[in-house]
């Protein structure tokens, strides 16, 4: 174990290295594979705002099923390249991180991370990436793109947050509204519903850029403020899905929902500019 800072410290645990962090306002756990967040835990409540599959692989062999996925440098398959073979939503998330700055300060704990290798087979761009994260009385994750490059470089991505919900069953989404696309029915065009609850598998890329959204089961309701965005995409495999992935338990969709901040129409960025992409969590 190795201390980092007054609050966060270093520990190696099956094969990954997680950063603990337990300070005056949460508890929260980063794992260094990925840049991958796994708990934020606010000490006014005790809940932990986000899951992790029961059955999650946890030795840097496979993205962590659950968490804060970091999807870079694309969403899903939008890379816009023939190769098939090019992994789903980026290459980031199989890598391991490193810190590039930790520091105490009167609101929380600061940290940036950096993945190892930026450029990659499928981005044709020249960029740098940073994943600043605040841990307070609210969770702020900022994913920053660099363009060092002459020419403008395109890209998707997104924070792929994965939600605790008690019961999937008894879980209401508010705050989105207009169209999106189904991915359940080829990406056809649907109205957002009014109350939005889940019965079934769902796989929606809404076009709307909501600022803030809550997720409520019961008298729980987790705060999501978004910036950087163009769409949020929510989704829930549901029973059939979640059997047949090998991490996931077969009941593991009735206690998660992900809400995603993401990009999912290519993001043009010019020569020394950056964009960011912020989800904030409470
Ligand atoms: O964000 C929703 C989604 O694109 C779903 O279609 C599903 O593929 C999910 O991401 C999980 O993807 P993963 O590659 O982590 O299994």
């Amino acid at each position: 174990m190795e201390q980092l800072s007054e609050s966060a410290r270093l520990v190696h645990r099956n094969n990954i290295d997680l950063i603990e962090i337990d300070n005056r306002w949460s508890t929260a756990t980063i794992s260094l594979f990925g840049g991958h967040i796994l708990s934020y835990v606010p000490k006014s409540d005790g809940r932990d705002r986000l899951w992790v599959s029961d059955a999650a692989i946890m030795d840097g062999s496979k993205a962590i099923r659950g968490g804060i996925p970091i999807c870079w440098p694309w969403f899903g398959d939008l890379h816009g390249q023939a190769d098939t073979s090019l992994p789903s939503h980026g290459y980031v998330r199989n890598q391991t991180w490193r810190i590039i700055h930790i520091q105490e300060s009167d609101t929380g704990t600061q940290l940036q991370l950096a993945p190892s290798c930026v450029q990659g087979k499928g981005f044709l761009g020249e960029a740098s990436l940073l994943l600043d994260v605040h841990v307070g009385d609210e969770l702020c994750i900022s994913l920053i793109t660099k363009n060092l490059g002459d020419a403008s470089l395109s890209y998707t991505a997104a924070l792929h947050t994965y939600f605790a919900v008690d019961d999937i069953k008894h879980t209401e989404l508010t705050g989105l509204s207009g169209e999106y696309k189904d991915k359940t029915q080829q990406f056809a065009i649907f109205q957002t519903p009014e109350p939005y609850r889940f019965s079934a598998e769902t796989d929606r890329v809404h076009l709307c850029q909501p600022s803030s959204l809550s997720i409520n089961n019961n008298d729980k309701h987790t705060l999501v403020h978004s910036e950087g965005h163009d769409s949020i995409v929510v989704w829930n495999p549901w029973a059939d899905k979640s059997t047949s992935m090998a991490d996931m338990t077969n009941e593991g969709f009735r206690n998660m929902l992900c809400v995603e901040t993401a990009v999912t129409t290519t993001k043009v960025v010019a020569p020394n500019e950056k964009h960011v992409i912020v989800q904030r969590i409470r």
